[in-house]
Protein backbone atom coordinates (compact mmCIF):
# COMPACT_ATOMS: atom_id res chain seq x y z
CA UNK A 1 0.00 0.00 0.00
CA UNK A 2 0.84 3.26 -0.95
CA UNK A 3 0.69 6.61 1.39
CA UNK A 4 0.78 9.78 -0.55
CA UNK A 5 1.05 12.48 1.53
CA UNK A 6 -0.36 15.73 0.35
CA UNK A 7 -3.47 16.19 -2.03
CA UNK A 8 -2.89 18.95 -3.88
CA UNK A 9 -1.79 19.95 -7.56
CA UNK A 10 0.87 16.76 -7.60
CA UNK A 11 -0.31 14.41 -4.82
CA UNK A 12 -3.81 13.94 -5.80
CA UNK A 13 -3.58 13.25 -9.70
CA UNK A 14 -0.42 11.37 -8.52
CA UNK A 15 -2.64 9.26 -6.02
CA UNK A 16 -5.24 8.43 -8.31
CA UNK A 17 -2.97 7.43 -11.03
CA UNK A 18 -1.84 4.86 -9.03
CA UNK A 19 -5.17 3.94 -7.52
CA UNK A 20 -6.52 3.42 -11.24
CA UNK A 21 -3.50 1.58 -11.75
CA UNK A 22 -4.20 -1.11 -9.27
CA UNK A 23 -1.95 0.25 -6.21
CA UNK A 24 -3.50 0.08 -2.68
CA UNK A 25 -3.53 3.91 -2.14
CA UNK A 26 -4.29 5.93 0.93
CA UNK A 27 -4.37 9.97 0.46
CA UNK A 28 -3.76 12.00 3.64
CA UNK A 29 -3.91 15.81 3.66
CA UNK A 30 -4.18 17.37 7.06
CA UNK A 31 -6.78 20.30 5.53
CA UNK A 32 -10.05 18.59 6.60
CA UNK A 33 -12.34 20.54 4.57
CA UNK A 34 -10.32 19.21 1.31
CA UNK A 35 -10.41 15.39 2.23
CA UNK A 36 -13.79 15.62 3.43
CA UNK A 37 -14.59 17.43 -0.56
CA UNK A 38 -12.39 14.45 -1.81
CA UNK A 39 -14.85 11.90 0.78
CA UNK A 40 -17.53 13.47 -0.67
CA UNK A 41 -16.96 12.41 -4.45
CA UNK A 42 -15.51 15.66 -5.91
CA UNK A 43 -12.42 16.75 -7.14
CA UNK A 44 -10.67 19.80 -5.52
CA UNK A 45 -9.23 21.80 -8.70
CA UNK A 46 -9.99 21.77 -12.45
CA UNK A 47 -8.13 19.55 -15.05
CA UNK A 48 -8.27 18.07 -17.74
CA UNK A 49 -9.29 14.44 -17.34
CA UNK A 50 -9.24 14.46 -13.94
CA UNK A 51 -12.53 13.69 -13.00
CA UNK A 52 -12.80 10.81 -14.75
CA UNK A 53 -9.55 9.70 -13.35
CA UNK A 54 -10.94 10.38 -9.85
CA UNK A 55 -13.94 8.16 -10.73
CA UNK A 56 -11.60 5.55 -11.39
CA UNK A 57 -9.95 5.52 -8.95
CA UNK A 58 -13.32 5.85 -6.05
CA UNK A 59 -14.20 2.50 -7.68
CA UNK A 60 -10.56 1.03 -7.07
CA UNK A 61 -11.23 1.76 -3.92
CA UNK A 62 -8.37 4.90 -3.00
CA UNK A 63 -8.67 5.66 0.40
CA UNK A 64 -8.81 9.60 1.87
CA UNK A 65 -7.45 10.62 5.51
CA UNK A 66 -6.00 13.32 7.31
CA UNK A 67 -4.45 10.50 9.11
CA UNK A 68 -1.07 8.94 7.98
CA UNK A 69 -1.16 5.45 7.42
CA UNK A 70 1.89 2.66 8.93
CA UNK A 71 2.26 1.11 5.33
CA UNK A 72 6.28 0.17 3.34
CA UNK A 73 5.84 3.13 0.80
CA UNK A 74 5.37 6.87 1.50
CA UNK A 75 5.05 9.58 -1.49
CA UNK A 76 5.20 13.11 -0.19
CA UNK A 77 4.12 15.91 -2.35
CA UNK A 78 3.89 19.14 -0.19
CA UNK A 79 4.45 22.43 -1.08
CA UNK A 80 7.92 23.69 -1.04
CA UNK A 81 7.61 27.89 -1.77
CA UNK A 82 10.81 29.50 -1.24
CA UNK A 83 11.40 32.24 1.44
CA UNK A 84 11.49 35.56 -0.41
CA UNK A 85 14.67 37.09 1.79
CA UNK A 86 17.05 34.15 1.55
CA UNK A 87 15.49 33.17 -1.43
CA UNK A 88 16.76 29.40 -0.28
CA UNK A 89 13.80 26.80 -0.07
CA UNK A 90 11.48 26.95 2.59
CA UNK A 91 11.44 22.74 3.44
CA UNK A 92 9.04 23.12 6.78
CA UNK A 93 6.30 21.57 4.71
CA UNK A 94 8.90 18.51 3.90
CA UNK A 95 10.50 18.52 7.44
CA UNK A 96 7.22 18.16 8.70
CA UNK A 97 5.64 15.20 6.26
CA UNK A 98 8.41 13.39 7.08
CA UNK A 99 8.18 13.46 11.14
CA UNK A 100 4.91 12.30 10.94
CA UNK A 101 5.77 9.35 8.72
CA UNK A 102 8.52 8.54 11.22
CA UNK A 103 5.84 8.32 13.91
CA UNK A 104 4.00 5.82 12.03
CA UNK A 105 6.09 4.21 9.73
CA UNK A 106 7.58 0.58 10.09
CA UNK A 107 11.15 -0.69 9.92
CA UNK A 108 11.63 -1.29 6.09
CA UNK A 109 9.83 1.91 4.71
CA UNK A 110 10.95 3.74 1.59
CA UNK A 111 10.02 7.44 1.95
CA UNK A 112 9.53 8.94 -1.39
CA UNK A 113 9.86 12.55 -1.91
CA UNK A 114 8.41 14.10 -4.75
CA UNK A 115 7.79 17.78 -3.94
CA UNK A 116 10.92 19.64 -6.07
CA UNK A 117 13.77 20.61 -3.54
CA UNK A 118 16.54 22.32 -4.09
CA UNK A 119 19.91 20.45 -4.01
CA UNK A 120 20.66 19.45 -0.95
CA UNK A 121 17.81 19.16 0.91
CA UNK A 122 17.20 15.78 1.76
CA UNK A 123 20.49 15.77 3.31
CA UNK A 124 20.21 18.86 4.98
CA UNK A 125 16.45 18.63 5.97
CA UNK A 126 15.45 14.85 5.57
CA UNK A 127 18.06 12.90 7.04
CA UNK A 128 18.65 14.33 10.41
CA UNK A 129 14.47 13.89 10.90
CA UNK A 130 15.09 10.63 9.96
CA UNK A 131 17.78 10.15 11.81
CA UNK A 132 16.18 11.50 15.31
CA UNK A 133 13.80 8.89 14.80
CA UNK A 134 16.74 6.53 15.79
CA UNK A 135 16.69 4.91 12.21
CA UNK A 136 19.87 3.89 10.46
CA UNK A 137 19.10 5.03 6.78
CA UNK A 138 19.83 2.57 4.29
CA UNK A 139 18.90 -0.55 6.80
CA UNK A 140 16.10 0.93 8.49
CA UNK A 141 14.55 3.31 6.38
CA UNK A 142 14.70 4.19 2.83
CA UNK A 143 15.10 7.83 1.40
CA UNK A 144 14.38 8.17 -2.79
CA UNK A 145 13.63 11.89 -4.59
CA UNK A 146 11.38 11.27 -7.68
CA UNK A 147 10.30 14.98 -8.52
CA UNK A 148 7.66 15.25 -10.62
CA UNK A 149 7.49 16.67 -14.03
CA UNK A 150 3.89 17.20 -15.12
CA UNK A 151 2.31 20.25 -16.66
CA UNK A 152 -0.83 21.90 -15.49
CA UNK A 153 -3.35 21.90 -18.13
CA UNK A 154 -2.55 18.32 -19.27
CA UNK A 155 -1.64 16.23 -15.97
CA UNK A 156 -3.44 13.49 -16.29
CA UNK A 157 -1.92 12.52 -20.53
CA UNK A 158 1.85 13.63 -19.08
CA UNK A 159 1.61 11.60 -15.70
CA UNK A 160 1.51 8.26 -17.89
CA UNK A 161 3.58 9.55 -20.84
CA UNK A 162 6.52 11.98 -19.13
CA UNK A 163 10.00 10.09 -18.67
CA UNK A 164 10.96 10.56 -14.87
CA UNK A 165 13.82 10.79 -12.67
CA UNK A 166 14.07 8.80 -9.55
CA UNK A 167 17.23 9.12 -6.99
CA UNK A 168 18.04 6.85 -4.84
CA UNK A 169 20.95 5.62 -2.13
CA UNK A 170 20.37 2.35 -3.14
CA UNK A 171 20.52 1.48 -7.09
CA UNK A 172 17.81 -1.43 -5.34
CA UNK A 173 15.60 0.68 -3.87
CA UNK A 174 15.44 3.17 -6.85
CA UNK A 175 14.63 0.38 -8.73
CA UNK A 176 11.93 -1.24 -6.65
CA UNK A 177 10.18 2.55 -6.74
CA UNK A 178 11.01 3.00 -10.63
CA UNK A 179 8.59 -0.65 -10.72
CA UNK A 180 6.04 0.92 -9.00
CA UNK A 181 6.14 4.11 -11.16
CA UNK A 182 5.90 1.82 -14.28
CA UNK A 183 2.34 0.68 -12.78
CA UNK A 184 1.17 3.93 -14.77
CA UNK A 185 4.18 5.31 -16.58
CA UNK A 186 4.98 4.42 -20.15
CA UNK A 187 7.86 6.80 -20.36
CA UNK A 188 11.71 5.97 -19.56
CA UNK A 189 12.45 6.09 -16.03
CA UNK A 190 16.11 7.09 -15.27
CA UNK A 191 17.23 5.87 -11.96
CA UNK A 192 20.47 7.88 -10.62
CA UNK A 193 21.33 9.27 -6.80
CA UNK A 194 19.53 11.73 -4.98
CA UNK A 195 21.33 14.54 -5.25
CA UNK A 196 21.28 14.84 -9.25
CA UNK A 197 17.48 14.24 -9.03
CA UNK A 198 16.99 17.29 -7.23
CA UNK A 199 19.39 18.92 -9.50
CA UNK A 200 18.13 17.95 -12.54
CA UNK A 201 14.26 18.61 -11.55
CA UNK A 202 15.37 22.33 -10.44
CA UNK A 203 17.81 22.55 -13.78
CA UNK A 204 14.65 21.55 -15.83
CA UNK A 205 12.68 24.70 -14.93
CA UNK A 206 15.47 27.01 -14.71
CA UNK A 207 16.04 25.94 -18.07
CA UNK A 208 12.39 27.22 -19.14
CA UNK A 209 12.37 30.26 -16.85
CA UNK A 210 15.55 31.41 -18.66
CA UNK A 211 14.45 31.06 -21.99
CA UNK A 212 10.83 33.08 -21.39
CA UNK A 213 13.31 35.30 -19.81
CA UNK A 214 15.21 35.82 -23.56
CA UNK A 215 11.98 35.81 -25.04
CA UNK A 216 10.78 38.62 -22.73
CA UNK A 217 14.01 40.63 -23.27
CA UNK A 218 13.46 40.47 -26.84
CA UNK A 219 10.46 42.17 -26.17
CA UNK A 220 11.49 44.88 -24.66
CA UNK A 221 14.14 45.31 -27.04
CA UNK A 222 11.98 45.29 -30.06
CA UNK A 223 9.24 47.41 -28.28
CA UNK A 224 11.85 50.40 -27.85
CA UNK A 225 12.46 50.41 -31.92
CA UNK A 226 8.98 49.17 -33.21
CA UNK A 227 10.12 45.56 -34.18
CA UNK A 228 7.78 42.66 -34.31
CA UNK A 229 9.35 40.58 -31.88
CA UNK A 230 7.00 37.66 -32.80
CA UNK A 231 7.97 37.64 -36.23
CA UNK A 232 11.21 37.83 -35.41
CA UNK A 233 11.00 34.79 -32.98
CA UNK A 234 8.98 32.81 -35.44
CA UNK A 235 11.18 33.19 -38.44
CA UNK A 236 14.12 32.95 -35.81
CA UNK A 237 12.56 28.98 -34.95
CA UNK A 238 13.13 28.36 -38.46
CA UNK A 239 16.37 28.03 -37.85
CA UNK A 240 17.69 23.89 -37.10
CA UNK A 241 18.94 24.94 -34.21
CA UNK A 242 17.33 27.87 -32.27
CA UNK A 243 13.94 27.49 -30.34
CA UNK A 244 12.88 30.75 -28.68
CA UNK A 245 9.81 30.30 -26.45
CA UNK A 246 7.44 33.22 -26.20
CA UNK A 247 6.97 36.26 -24.58
CA UNK A 248 4.47 37.47 -22.22
CA UNK A 249 2.93 39.45 -19.70
CA UNK A 250 5.02 37.56 -16.85
CA UNK A 251 6.14 33.87 -15.23
CA UNK A 252 3.77 32.60 -13.07
CA UNK A 253 2.63 29.42 -11.14
CA UNK A 254 4.20 27.42 -8.27
CA UNK A 255 7.75 26.07 -10.17
CA UNK A 256 8.87 28.28 -12.97
CA UNK A 257 8.76 31.33 -10.85
CA UNK A 258 9.86 29.33 -7.76
CA UNK A 259 12.75 26.88 -8.64
CA UNK A 260 15.14 29.23 -9.64
CA UNK A 261 15.68 31.29 -6.75
CA UNK A 262 16.73 27.87 -4.71
CA UNK A 263 20.05 27.86 -6.84
CA UNK A 264 19.83 31.71 -6.92
CA UNK A 265 19.61 31.49 -3.08
CA UNK A 266 22.24 28.50 -2.31
CA UNK A 267 24.82 29.99 -5.31
CA UNK A 268 25.15 33.75 -5.14
CA UNK A 269 27.77 34.97 -7.03
CA UNK A 270 27.93 31.60 -9.31
CA UNK A 271 23.81 31.77 -10.58
CA UNK A 272 24.33 35.13 -12.51
CA UNK A 273 22.22 34.21 -15.94
CA UNK A 274 19.69 32.42 -13.63
CA UNK A 275 19.21 35.51 -11.15
CA UNK A 276 18.55 37.94 -14.31
CA UNK A 277 16.42 35.43 -15.96
CA UNK A 278 13.83 35.54 -12.74
CA UNK A 279 14.48 39.97 -12.74
CA UNK A 280 13.46 40.08 -16.34
CA UNK A 281 10.29 37.95 -15.87
CA UNK A 282 9.32 39.65 -12.63
CA UNK A 283 9.87 42.95 -14.65
CA UNK A 284 7.10 42.01 -17.00
CA UNK A 285 3.49 42.83 -15.23
CA UNK A 286 5.75 46.12 -15.09
CA UNK A 287 6.12 46.08 -18.15
CA UNK A 288 2.40 45.37 -19.49
CA UNK A 289 1.57 48.54 -16.90
CA UNK A 290 3.83 50.72 -18.94
CA UNK A 291 2.03 49.58 -21.86
CA UNK A 292 -1.60 50.08 -20.69
CA UNK A 293 -0.28 54.27 -19.74
CA UNK A 294 1.40 54.34 -23.29
CA UNK A 295 -1.55 53.17 -25.59
CA UNK A 296 -4.01 55.37 -23.22
CA UNK A 297 -1.59 57.61 -24.14
CA UNK A 298 -2.04 57.42 -27.55
CA UNK A 299 -5.67 56.95 -27.59
CA UNK A 300 -6.44 60.41 -25.43
CA UNK A 301 -8.37 58.17 -22.57
CA UNK A 302 -8.35 59.90 -19.30
CA UNK A 303 -7.67 57.91 -16.05
CA UNK A 304 -10.97 57.20 -15.82
CA UNK A 305 -11.04 55.22 -18.32
CA UNK A 306 -12.52 51.81 -17.44
CA UNK A 307 -9.82 49.12 -18.07
CA UNK A 308 -10.59 45.41 -17.88
CA UNK A 309 -8.32 42.59 -16.79
CA UNK A 310 -8.76 39.53 -18.86
CA UNK A 311 -7.21 36.44 -16.94
CA UNK A 312 -6.32 35.91 -13.53
CA UNK A 313 -4.84 32.26 -12.92
CA UNK A 314 -0.58 32.24 -13.82
CA UNK A 315 -1.82 30.66 -17.40
CA UNK A 316 -4.27 29.43 -19.52
CA UNK A 317 -7.18 27.03 -18.65
CA UNK A 318 -6.21 26.16 -15.49
CA UNK A 319 -7.72 27.56 -12.27
CA UNK A 320 -4.10 27.76 -9.95
CA UNK A 321 -3.95 31.72 -9.33
CA UNK A 322 -0.20 31.06 -7.30
CA UNK A 323 2.50 33.55 -8.32
CA UNK A 324 0.03 34.79 -10.77
CA UNK A 325 1.16 37.97 -13.18
CA UNK A 326 -2.28 39.52 -13.02
CA UNK A 327 -2.42 39.72 -9.19
CA UNK A 328 1.41 41.36 -9.45
CA UNK A 329 0.08 43.87 -12.45
CA UNK A 330 -3.08 44.64 -10.19
CA UNK A 331 -0.98 45.67 -6.77
CA UNK A 332 0.52 48.38 -8.82
CA UNK A 333 -2.12 49.55 -11.47
CA UNK A 334 -5.07 49.61 -8.37
CA UNK A 335 -3.30 52.82 -7.24
CA UNK A 336 -3.32 54.31 -10.36
CA UNK A 337 -6.47 52.86 -12.24
CA UNK A 338 -8.57 52.07 -9.43
CA UNK A 339 -11.62 53.71 -10.28
CA UNK A 340 -12.30 52.35 -13.54
CA UNK A 341 -10.35 48.74 -13.12
CA UNK A 342 -12.10 45.64 -13.46
CA UNK A 343 -11.14 41.71 -13.23
CA UNK A 344 -12.46 38.43 -14.78
CA UNK A 345 -11.56 34.99 -15.27
CA UNK A 346 -13.77 32.24 -15.73
CA UNK A 347 -12.17 29.89 -14.15
CA UNK A 348 -11.65 31.80 -10.91
CA UNK A 349 -15.04 31.44 -9.48
CA UNK A 350 -14.11 32.77 -5.23
CA UNK A 351 -13.56 36.69 -4.62
CA UNK A 352 -10.13 37.35 -4.68
CA UNK A 353 -9.67 40.64 -5.73
CA UNK A 354 -12.03 43.53 -5.54
CA UNK A 355 -13.70 44.61 -8.95
CA UNK A 356 -14.26 41.26 -9.80
CA UNK A 357 -16.67 40.07 -12.80
CA UNK A 358 -18.27 36.41 -12.62
CA UNK A 359 -19.69 36.73 -16.20
CA UNK A 360 -18.07 37.10 -19.26
CA UNK A 361 -20.37 39.24 -21.45
CA UNK A 362 -21.17 41.92 -17.94
CA UNK A 363 -17.65 42.52 -17.69
CA UNK A 364 -17.17 43.22 -21.51
CA UNK A 365 -20.43 45.57 -21.24
CA UNK A 366 -18.25 47.52 -18.29
CA UNK A 367 -15.25 48.16 -19.57
CA UNK A 368 -13.52 50.19 -22.94
CA UNK A 369 -9.81 48.69 -22.57
CA UNK A 370 -9.17 45.04 -22.66
CA UNK A 371 -5.48 43.96 -21.36
CA UNK A 372 -5.60 40.03 -21.88
CA UNK A 373 -3.51 38.58 -19.45
CA UNK A 374 -4.21 34.67 -19.74
CA UNK A 375 -4.82 33.00 -23.15
CA UNK A 376 -7.76 30.90 -22.05
CA UNK A 377 -10.13 28.77 -24.62
CA UNK A 378 -12.94 30.82 -23.99
CA UNK A 379 -11.65 34.52 -25.18
CA UNK A 380 -9.92 32.56 -28.13
CA UNK A 381 -13.51 31.36 -28.67
CA UNK A 382 -14.74 34.80 -28.38
CA UNK A 383 -13.07 37.04 -30.01
CA UNK A 384 -15.96 38.86 -31.89
CA UNK A 385 -17.26 39.95 -28.69
CA UNK A 386 -13.84 42.66 -28.22
CA UNK A 387 -15.09 44.57 -31.64
CA UNK A 388 -15.38 48.01 -30.48
CA UNK A 389 -13.00 48.10 -27.65
CA UNK A 390 -9.30 48.72 -27.37
CA UNK A 391 -7.10 45.54 -26.54
CA UNK A 392 -3.68 45.09 -25.29
CA UNK A 393 -3.05 41.41 -26.34
CA UNK A 394 0.04 40.39 -23.88
CA UNK A 395 -0.13 36.61 -25.05
CA UNK A 396 -0.38 36.78 -29.25
CA UNK A 397 -3.20 35.29 -29.82
CA UNK A 398 -4.16 33.86 -33.30
CA UNK A 399 -7.14 35.76 -35.14
CA UNK A 400 -6.23 39.28 -32.75
CA UNK A 401 -3.23 40.65 -34.95
CA UNK A 402 -5.27 44.18 -35.17
CA UNK A 403 -4.85 44.46 -31.41
CA UNK A 404 -2.03 46.10 -29.32
CA UNK A 405 0.88 44.11 -28.89
CA UNK A 406 3.14 43.50 -25.85
N1 LIG B 1 5.19 31.08 -20.18
C1 LIG B 1 5.60 32.12 -21.02
N2 LIG B 1 6.10 31.81 -22.26
C2 LIG B 1 6.21 30.53 -22.69
C3 LIG B 1 5.81 29.48 -21.84
C4 LIG B 1 5.30 29.78 -20.59
O1 LIG B 1 5.52 33.31 -20.66
O2 LIG B 1 6.66 30.34 -23.84
C5 LIG B 1 4.67 31.38 -18.83
C6 LIG B 1 3.25 30.87 -18.58
O3 LIG B 1 2.28 31.75 -19.05
C7 LIG B 1 3.25 30.73 -17.06
C8 LIG B 1 4.70 30.32 -16.75
O4 LIG B 1 5.45 30.68 -17.88
O5 LIG B 1 2.99 31.96 -16.42
C9 LIG B 1 4.90 28.85 -16.45
O6 LIG B 1 4.08 28.06 -17.28
P1 LIG B 1 4.55 26.73 -18.02
O7 LIG B 1 3.40 26.23 -18.77
O8 LIG B 1 5.80 26.95 -18.77
O9 LIG B 1 4.99 25.77 -16.82
P2 LIG B 1 4.30 25.29 -15.45
O10 LIG B 1 4.85 26.15 -14.35
O11 LIG B 1 2.84 25.20 -15.56
O12 LIG B 1 4.92 23.81 -15.32
C10 LIG B 1 6.32 23.64 -15.26
C11 LIG B 1 6.75 22.56 -16.27
N3 LIG B 1 8.20 22.57 -16.42
C12 LIG B 1 8.82 22.57 -17.62
O13 LIG B 1 8.22 22.58 -18.67
C13 LIG B 1 10.31 22.51 -17.63
C14 LIG B 1 6.26 21.18 -15.80
O14 LIG B 1 6.76 20.16 -16.66
C15 LIG B 1 6.72 20.93 -14.35
O15 LIG B 1 6.27 19.67 -13.88
C16 LIG B 1 6.12 22.02 -13.49
O16 LIG B 1 6.67 23.28 -13.93
C17 LIG B 1 6.50 21.75 -12.05
O17 LIG B 1 5.59 21.35 -11.29
O18 LIG B 1 7.67 21.86 -11.69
Amino acid sequence: MVNVIGLGYIGLPTALMFASHGVDVVGTDYDKELVATLKSGKTTFEEEGLDDLFNEAVEKGIQFSTEYIKTDVYIVAVPTPYDKISKKIDASYVFAAVKNVMEVCPIGATVVIESTISPGTIDKFVRPVVEAKGFTIGRDINLVHAPERIIPGDMVYELKHNSRTIGADDKQVGEKIKALYSSFCQGDIAVTNIRTAEMTKVVENTFRDINIAFANELTKICRLDDMDVYEIIKIANMHPRVNILQPGPGVGGHCISVDPWFLVGDYPGLANIILAARKINDSMPEFVLERVYGIMKEKGMSDLTRVGLYGLTYKENVDDVRESPTLQLLESMERHLAPGLKVYDPFVKRELVEKQYYDFDKFLDDVDFVVIMVSHNEIKEHMDKLKGKVVLDTKNIRGLEDAYKL
